[in-house]
């Protein structure tokens, strides 16, 4: 018989009492080290206890609905192979394991000892309740077969994806927004997973409480009423049913389903996309005097790597000062101004696209933001950010300038207004007034949303970014 161990729930951040909504796995399950267990909600993001080692399931501590916290364990799990539990997953009853608990006991609910080490965290799928933030911006999917354009995952050198959920950035704000509405946790995963906006709903139970059956009645007077919609001028987007080819018929075909993120995420995109008029506003920044300055700090401050995001997060900070329609998120009929300046960053991992957020980034100097940025990536590319690192981003940055490209339209990270894409600075001659002379230059694109934001803000935004670009001076002001 394989030593046992406990499963607990890591460090998930600021959350406490957080409720199971579902379990992954049953008693008597084999489970490979790593593997999600079960799903946690809270209210920004769910996120996978995992299983710190291969093993099988013996018992299962929580069921649906259960309220636990960081350190409370939530299954046992027989190892595989007693060599399988190496230092940093000590079985029960080893002597070690008091070291590796430490601070998961903390805010442990069910108090028991566990051999799980404190560190290893919450795998957050992003999905959040009725508040969407920290959504990626841009379309690429992540699983995907990968993009001709290229990208990190197509790296060969990546490390391959884990097999279960990673960190994403998406919420499900997207596929259940509305208000909070009266239901079971298993009956908003059940909604979840059908798209259905639970705040439309009026639940059969006392006091409006919403049914499995519910949900279902709603899905097919829904599907029913598609038709009559679809065919009514004008009634929502009015769109032609989607193309049902049967590709094998013109050659060899796989079919690959699409992960949970990528159906989260991909509701998110085509949320964000058809609800928000976008505009993109390309412009350039001549940014050879901002680039010998780089230079220069990279030579003096070798301990971490300058690149131009960090004069970029500048500059945007700069230009939402100037500009606070920018920094602002529509809620009904109000624009709701914010007066605090926190960074989205879109950073490319082996497990898809994340955006975490640089906080109070106006009171942080360059390289303050060059540290932070090489922690947050590393992080994010680790696949443990915290749901609340992707969370209250005001306004976000998607750099493919390290990769390539001209010009690039992003996707509005709804609820935020605007989305800055940055392509590869590149070399060309200007006219000075009597020759042409090198000059750098970094082209922008800036998609906006045109219910909040008029052309000539965006126009004005972009030029004052390229002019803070060109001149460092003015962030002084
Ligand atoms: N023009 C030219 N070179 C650039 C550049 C630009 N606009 N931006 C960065 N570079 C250079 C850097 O200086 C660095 O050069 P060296 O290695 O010679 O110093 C190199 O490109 C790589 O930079 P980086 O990518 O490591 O660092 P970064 O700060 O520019 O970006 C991060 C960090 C996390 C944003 C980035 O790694 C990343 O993940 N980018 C992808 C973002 C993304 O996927 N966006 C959405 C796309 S659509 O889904």
């Amino acid at each position: 018989m394989g030593q046992m161990h406990e499963a607990k729930v890591p460090d998930i951040g600021n959350f406490h009492d957080v409720p199971v909504i579902e379990l992954l796995v049953a008693v008597g399950d084999t489970v490979k080290a790593d593997q999600g267990l079960v799903t946690l909600e809270s209210d920004k993001a769910t996120m996978e206890v995992p299983s710190p080692l291969a093993g099988v399931v013996k018992e299962l501590k929580v069921k649906l609905g259960d309220r636990i916290s960081e350190g409370g364990v939530v299954a046992v799990i027989e190892a595989a192979e007693a060599k399988t539990a190496d230092a940093s997953h000590p079985p029960l009853g080893n002597g070690a394991r008091r070291a590796a608990e430490g601070k998961s006991q903390a805010g442990s609910s069910t108090g028991s000892t566990s051999a799980t080490p404190p560190s290893q965290p919450a795998r957050s799928t992003g999905v959040a309740d009725g508040r969407s933030e920290s959504q990626a911006a841009v379309p690429p999917a992540r699983d995907a077969p990968p993009p001709a354009s290229g990208g990190r995952s197509e790296n060969p050198s990546s490390t391959p994806s884990p097999p279960s959920t990673p960190p994403v950035a998406f919420d499900a704000a997207t596929v259940a927004p509305g208000k909070v509405a009266h239901a079971s946790p298993a009956v908003r995963v059940f909604a979840r997973e059908l798209g259905v906006d639970l705040g439309k709903l009026r639940g059969s139970e006392r006091g409006g409480r919403i049914t499995k059956a519910d949900v279902q009645a709603f899905v097919k007077n829904a599907l029913q009423a598609a038709p009559a919609a679809s065919a009514a001028p004008g009634s929502g987007l009015n769109l032609i049913p989607w193309p049902k080819v049967d590709f094998s018929k013109f050659g060899a075909i796989e079919s690959r389903p699409l992960s949970r993120i990528q159906k989260l995420s991909g509701a998110n995109l085509a949320r964000n996309w058809a609800m928000i008029p976008h505009v993109t506003q390309h412009d350039e920044a001549d940014i050879t005097a901002m680039e010998a300055f780089r230079k220069q700090l990279g030579a003096t401050h070798k301990d971490v790597k300058v690149t131009p995001l960090v004069f970029l997060i500048k500059a945007a900070v700069a230009a939402l000062r100037k500009y606070p329609a920018f920094n602002s998120s529509l809620d009904g009929d109000n624009l709701i101004l914010k007066q605090y300046f926190h960074i989205g960053i879109a950073v490319d991992t082996p497990n898809g696209l994340v955006v975490p957020v640089i906080r109070d980034a106006d009171r942080k100097g360059l390289l303050a933001l060059s540290h932070e940025l090489a922690a947050i990536s590393a992080k994010a590319r680790d696949g443990k950010l915290a749901p609340a690192d992707m969370s209250g981003g005001c306004f976000s940055i998607s750099s493919l300038g390290g990769i390539g490209g001209t010009a690039f339209t992003p996707i509005i990270n709804a609820p935020e207004v605007a989305i800055l894409g940055v392509s590869k600075s590149q070399m060309r001659p200007q006219w000075n007034g009597e020759g042409f002379e090198p000059r750098l230059l970094l082209p922008l694109s800036l998609s906006y949303d045109h219910r909040v934001i008029d052309g000539a803000a965006a126009a004005r935004f972009t030029a004052y970014m390229a002019q803070v670009l060109g001149d460092l001076r003015l962030l002084l002001l």
